[in-house]
Formats: structure tokens, C-alpha cells, sequence
């Protein structure tokens, strides 16, 4: 029998409290309180440890969120300073705070062009809804109030209330609660990896780009144009597989939204903050949106803070109504917040971290996952940019067929990557990562590493090595 160390009766305290009262975001309740919670306890740089002492490298900055890594004092002071300042007003009332004006100002300075207009909120599902609205109260304005038909992407997500699960496109999401609402259509995602596994053949990967494009305008013009009030699509599709789009793809779509007069939401929530080696999405596939939402990177996660701008025509129209936008929420521009996503964005500009991911650690990794995977049995395809990844798991890897959904295969790669001290995440069959920005090479090394070896791990469970 072996005798319970103390952090070991703490984790069991722990987790038998976290069992008796506290729900869990996407999961089975049961299944994991007869499992036992994992408690996070501290984190430094790309490292978490949990209440055993056990040590992990977070290849998934969190929830693809944490940019300049845990443990940062500059930002920890920021939100202090704040609390202790101003640990609470708003901005309603005539009223403002020197971080959010400042920060509104600052994200104005890198945002896509037209852009100089923020709204604040607490989370990318709370963006969304914001953008949502602001989308119908910009046709109602125009005099087109027919027009409120929102479409977006099969494996999009864009969050969890009401209207931003309506806007999700993985399809799990909706059943339990009655969802999509009505005035929500879907088109296909440009996930050129699994075209032939959906039927569309042998198709090459720009040829697909535009089909997938075009699939928007068949859509648009079933619905009618006049209909259709937005698109809203995240530049590279993140929760959903880390889908890359084809080059073809972005200046179809925005050829297709501009003929029919359709605005362009663009979910930055993960691409925003220098993830795919710009400060936004929208600058490295060359989008200009109507709408732009953000959250996550923006404060590296230290602060549940998102923001929705507004490009030229959406600002033009809603900001000189001349009538009150009945819009906002307690929290929105929280100072604490404010001050910490500034802090943040100080930060990732004197280290240079945007510019770090395109020229050299961004580089880095996608060349060293190519060299370690590429010729891999298990794996059809390693694709990425800047530092974001995925590796496909395969049975077939010359005719990209997938394993059938109940063999598990990425939860089962998933759990040796967890058990062997690396966050990776699996989508399907599909392994992503996402690391924080601040990550070195000897870090990228480590990940790859521990990668490697889980990968093997399940090819050998499947007799593949
Ligand atoms: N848009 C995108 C593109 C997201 O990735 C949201 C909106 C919603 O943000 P909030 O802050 O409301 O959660 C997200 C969130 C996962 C995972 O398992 C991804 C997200 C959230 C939780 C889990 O990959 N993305």
C-alpha cells in the first residue's frame, strides 16, 4: 500500500469538491467525476504544473489564447495598478476610463484599415452576438431590414450563446438546445484535406478554394440576396480542425460578398494577436472586413476582455444615427481588463513578438513538424502557419482516408501526449497546436519531441509501425 502524500490528499479534496459542485464547459459531468478532475495549480512561461507536481508544456497557450506566455509580471502589475486605481466603472453615463480609451485607441492603430471604431465585451460569444446585432441594426438603418439572414461555415465556431452557437458550425453544438435559431444558413468549409473523404474527388487545393467559395454565392442566391444580411468566418478556422483556406479562397469570397452586397464578419478570435505572424488574420490572407471580432490573445487571457470593430461603412452608418445604440453590457471596458490588454499588447510590441512569428520561431516550427512528420505512416498531411499547426492522422495516407470516427485515434494520441506531459489537442483525427508566442526553440524542440513519441505511440496501436 502506498502512503498518500499530501499534495495527493489535497488533489483527492479537490477533485472530490470539483466532482460534488462544479460543471464543466463540454463535458460529460459523470464521466469525468468517475475519472477525477485535473487541478491546474500554477503556470510559467509555456508550463503548467498540476497539484501532483506533474509538469506539462502547454503546446495550446490555453485555449489558443495565452500570446506572451504565463507568469508575466508586467501584465500581473498592470492589472494591479488598475484594481487598486479604479477596480470598477463603466462607460455608460458620459462616462470613460484612461485603459479603455487608451487600448481603443491603441487596437485602432492595428487593426485592418477603415477600422477605427471598438466596442467592447467579455468573451468572443459575447462579440459575436454584439456583431450580430450591430449587422441587423446596420441594414435596418440602410432601409433593408429584409435582410437578416446570417451565414457562416460548416466547423465554424464562433462561441456558445444563443446566436454565436447559431453561427457554429460543428454541428454537436446545436441539438441540446434547439439550435440554430431561425435566419442561420451554413456553407461548406474549405477543408481541402478532407474533399475527397466528403466526395468532392480529386480535386487540387486551389480548384477547391474557389468551388467552396462559390458554394457561398449558390447559397446566397437560393436564400436571395436581398436576404442575406452577413458572412462571418474565422480566417483560418481554429476549433474546427485549424483549417488553412486555399489561396483562392479569401478573394472569391470577398468578390461574392461585395457583388451581393453581403457585410463580412471576420472572427479573429484566434488568428487576432500575432498567431499567424500578422497582428490579424485579415492582414496575412488579405481581408478587409465590415466587421472584426477579437478576444483571447487580446489580453493573452490574463482578463476576460473581446472587442468588435467596426470597418468604414458599418462606422459610418451606426455611429451618425443620431439616436442612442441600446447596446452594452456592465463589464464592457472593464478598467482592470483594459489595462491588462494594453499591458499586453506593450508588451508583445517590445518583444517583437508578431514579427518573431513570422520570421523566425513561426518558421521554425512548421519546418521542423514538416521534417519530423511528413514522411510519417500515420500522418496524411502537416500543415500550418505562423504557430499554428495540425497534423492529420490517417489510415490511408496517398488517398487522405480517414479512420472511422469510432476508432478514436486523435483522443487516443490526445491521451498519450497528455500522459507523457504535452498539451496538444485533438479535433477529430486532426492534432493541433497553437503554442504562445514567447516560445523558444529549444520549447518547439521539446513539443516536437513529446509529438513524436505519442504519435508513434498510436500508429503502434494501430499497427502502423
Ligand atoms: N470565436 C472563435 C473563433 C473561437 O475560437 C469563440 C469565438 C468564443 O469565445 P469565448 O470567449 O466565448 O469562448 C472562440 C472560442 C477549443 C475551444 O476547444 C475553443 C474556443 C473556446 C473553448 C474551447 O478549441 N474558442
Amino acid at each position: 500500500m502506498t502512503t498518500e502524500s499530501p499534495t495527493h490528499n489535497l488533489t483527492k479534496h479537490w477533485q472530490a469538491l470539483d466532482a460534488a459542485h462544479h460543471v464543466h464547459p463540454f463535458t460529460d459531468t459523470e464521466a469525468l467525476n468517475r475519472e477525477g478532475v485535473r487541478v491546474i495549480t500554477k503556470a510559467d512561461g509555456v508550463y503548467l504544473w498540476d497539484s501532483e507536481g506533474k509538469r506539462m508544456i502547454d503546446g495550446m497557450a490555453g485555449l489558443w489564447c495565452v500570446q506572451v506566455g504565463y507568469g508575466n509580471r508586467e501584465l500581473a502589475e498592470a492589472g494591479y495598478e488598475a484594481l487598486k486605481r479604479l477596480p470598477y466603472y463603466n462607460h455608460f453615463f458620459k462616462t470613460s476610463n484612461p485603459w479603455t480609451i487608451e487600448l481603443a485607441a491603441k487596437l485602432s492603430k492595428l487593426l485592418p484599415e477603415g477600422h477605427e471604431h471598438v466596442l467592447f465585451a467579455n468573451s468572443g460569444s459575447e462579440a459575436n452576438d454584439t456583431a450580430l446585432k450591430l449587422v441587423r441594426y446596420y441594414w435596418n438603418l440602410k432601409g433593408k431590414p429584409e435582410k437578416k439572414i446570417h451565414l457562416s461555415r460548416d466547423y465554424a465556431y464562433h462561441g456558445v450563446t444563443m446566436a454565436a452557437a447559431s453561427l457554429s458550425g460543428l454541428t454537436p453544438m446545436h441539438p441540446q438546445f434547439d439550435l440554430p435559431l431561425p435566419g442561420f444558413a451554413k456553407v461548406p468549409a474549405p477543408y481541402w484535406f478532407g474533399a475527397r473523404a466528403a466526395g468532392y474527388g480529386d480535386v487540387g487545393a486551389e480548384e477547391f478554394g474557389v468551388l467552396i467559395a462559390q458554394a457561398l454565392e449558390e447559397k446566397i442566391l437560393e436564400l436571395g440576396a436581398d436576404r442575406v444580411a452577413s458572412f462571418s468566418a474565422e480566417p483560418v478556422q481554429g476549433a474546427g480542425g485549424v483549417i488553412f483556406p486555399p489561396s483562392t479562397y479569401w478573394p472569391e469570397v470577398q468578390r461574392i460578398c461585395r457583388k451581393y452586397d453581403v457585410l463580412l464578419h471576420l472572427d479573429e478570435v484566434i488568428t487576432g494577436f500575432g498567431r499567424t505572424g500578422e497582428w490579424f488574420g485579415a492582414q496575412t490572407y488579405g481581408i478587409a472586413p465590415d466587421i472584426m471580432t477579437m478576444a483571447k490573445g487580446l489580453s493573452s487571457g490574463y482578463q476576460p476582455i473581446s472587442a468588435i470593430s467596426l470597418g468604414a461603412r458599418m462606422g459610418e452608418t451606426i455611429l451618425h444615427a443620431n439616436e442612442e445604440l441600446v447596446h452594452g453590457f456592465t463589464y464592457s471596458g472593464h478598467p482592470v481588463a483594459s489595462a491588462v490588454a494594453l499591458k499586453n499588447l506593450e508588451v508583445m510590441e517590445k518583444q517583437n513578438l508578431v514579427g518573431r512569428v513570422k520570421h523566425e520561431i513561426g518558421p521554425y516550427l512548421q519546418r521542423r513538424l514538416r521534417e519530423t512528420f511528413s514522411n510519417h505512416p500515420l500522418v496524411g498531411e502537416v500543415r500550418g502557419v505562423g504557430l499554428l499547426a495540425a497534423i492529420e492522422l490517417v489510415a490511408d495516407k496517398s488517398t487522405r482516408a480517414f479512420y472511422p470516427g469510432d476508432r478514436n485515434v486523435g483522443t487516443l494520441c490526445r491521451n498519450y501526449c497528455f500522459s507523457s506531459g504535452l498539451v496538444m489537442r485533438a479535433i477529430r483525427d486532426t492534432m493541433v497546436m497553437a503554442p504562445p508566442l514567447i516560445v523558444t526553440e529549444a520549447e518547439v524542440e521539446e513539443i516536437i519531441a513529446l509529438a513524436k513519441d505519442a504519435i508513434d505511440r498510436t500508429a503502434k496501436d494501430l499497427g502502423k509501425m
